[in-house]
């Protein structure tokens, strides 16, 4: 079983989760209204990566024989300035994650509660990824910057994101 704090702790982990889901799927309406589909379903795929996230949690903390509280969910920023505004967002959200990771490694280690060291290192590993992928498309939009052409080529290549992600 977990502990009370480590309970609670996945339980926050578990909103944190489904505000990154609702972050990147209110990115996807964004790059919609702006007639980027490449980009709004890569982060279509993006949003449900991030549901999966909330439901390792979820499944995690039943299996421990605890139990699930659900939170009340923010409303997500709606609009950005710029593609390129929308990454490097996103590229700061999943740095704020790996934080979160982090903490919850080292709350683990301190209540010596091994079963969620091993549990959690899925998502040190997956952080890793999450920030790569995001700082992979800043540069690439830095790199075509305002040209449309640019833009237009990389809306295409963003479309090529398989249902696995990356
Ligand atoms: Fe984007 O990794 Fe979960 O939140």
């Amino acid at each position: 079983m977990l502990s009370k704090k480590m309970e609670k702790a996945f339980n926050d982990q578990i909103n944190a989760e489904l505000q990154s889901y609702y972050l990147y799927l209110s990115m996807s309406v964004w790059f919609t209204s702006q007639n980027l589909e490449g980009f709004a379903g890569w982060m279509k795929i993006q949003a449900q990566e991030e549901m999966a996230h909330a439901m390792k949690f979820f499944d995690q903390i039943h299996e421990r024989g605890n139990a699930v509280k659900l939170q009340a969910m923010d409303t997500p920023k709606a609009t950005w300035k710029s593609p390129l505004e929308a990454f490097e967002a996103a590229y700061k959200h999943e740095q704020y994650i790996t934080g979160r990771i982090n903490n919850l490694v080292k709350a683990a280690t301190q209540e010596n509660d091994y079963a969620s060291n091993s549990f959690l290192q899925w998502f040190v590993d997956e952080q890793v990824e999450e920030e790569a992928s995001a700082m992979a498309v800043v540069d690439k939009l830095k790199m075509v910057s305002d040209h449309p052409g640019g833009l237009y080529m990389l809306d295409r290549e963003m479309a090529g994101r398989g249902a696995g992600g990356e």
